[in-house]
């Protein structure tokens, strides 16, 4: 039988944006209680006046920085009692920084990728998993990516960001076995989002020619195979999706129309 997700109580990290943002609006539709974290407050609030208009959408705004361990541990422990049992956790708050070649490349880009993408993602899960385990029952899915399989240019400490976030995916699930607890690893190619603005700071130019001519996921495409994900039989873990644009087949191949 296919779960609902009526009144479960859903974690999701990166929600200001992006895939995050979707994933609220998806799990928002499908009844859920959603906690919303990210740095940008005012993007948090606007997300949940629109939900709460839309769709009646019970939210915790929690403006955190997952860099940060104490911020993220003070901030899930606590939780007022009614928003402490996370049903599910949607570990997607990630980013990118430059393409400069690895012998080359600033020092605080590869910090900040590494903390937030590998050390962020661990905060969260160390926080809320045993709670989890505590209550049996539970779903974490990370967002990896294409990277963490497909290394490219100027690419390699992101890519290994994500192929850590593959290890840890695997590595939870193994320690979780024998628990109801579920892990599954979300792994796309390429999503219109923020994402490449973040990676280029801001120059436009730059991060609008990753999509030119060709069709990108878009950030529904993911939230919508997550809720698949996280609505399957309780007995069904998915632990792994690879999903890919059509006019992509690999990081190195794109199928662009010229105009
Ligand atoms: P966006 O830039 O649109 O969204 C990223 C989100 O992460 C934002 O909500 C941002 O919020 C949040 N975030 C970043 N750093 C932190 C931090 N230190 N603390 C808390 N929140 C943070 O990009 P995407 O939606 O594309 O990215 C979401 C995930 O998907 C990332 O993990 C990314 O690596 C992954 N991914 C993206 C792909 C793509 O092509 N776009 C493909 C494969 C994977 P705020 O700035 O408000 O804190
Ligand atoms: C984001 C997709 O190919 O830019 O993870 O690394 S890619």
């Amino acid at each position: 039988m296919t779960l609902s997700l009526r009144n479960q109580c859903v974690l999701i990290t990166g929600a200001s944006s992006g895939i995050g943002k979707s994933c609220a609006q998806f799990f928002a539709q499908a009844g859920a209680r959603l906690i919303l974290a990210a740095r940008r407050k005012d993007k948090l609030q606007t997300l949940s006046d629109d939900l709460q208009k839309q769709y009646q959408t019970q939210t915790l705004l929690l403006c955190v920085d997952v860099q940060d361990f104490q911020t993220v541990t003070t901030a899930i422990e606590g939780l007022p009692t009614e928003w402490k049992a996370i049903d599910v956790l949607i570990n997607n708050a990630g980013l990118s920084r430059g393409l400069d070649k690895q012998y080359d490349s600033p020092i605080q880009d590869w910090e900040e990728m590494i903390d937030t993408n590998i050390k962020g993602l661990l905060y969260v899960t160390r926080a809320v998993v045993p709670g989890m385990v505590e209550r049996d029952r539970g779903h974490v899915v990370n967002i990896g990516s294409i990277a963490a399989r497909q290394t490219y240019p100027g690419g390699s400490v992101y890519c290994a960001t994500k192929a850590a976030v593959k290890s840890l995916s695997e590595g939870l699930k193994i320690d979780l076995l024998g628990t109801p607890v579920r892990v599954t690893n979300i792994e796309p190619g390429l999503v219109e989002t923020e994402f490449s603005n973040v990676r280029f700071r801001g120059d436009d130019g730059k991060a609008n020619s990753v999509y030119t001519g060709m069709m990108p996921l878009t950030p529904d495409d993911i939230a919508d195979t997550i809720l698949f994900a996280v609505t399957r039989p309780a007995h069904v873990n998915i632990s792994e999706i690879f999903v890919m644009p059509t006019d992509q087949s690999s990081v190195a191949h794109v199928h662009r129309r010229t105009v």
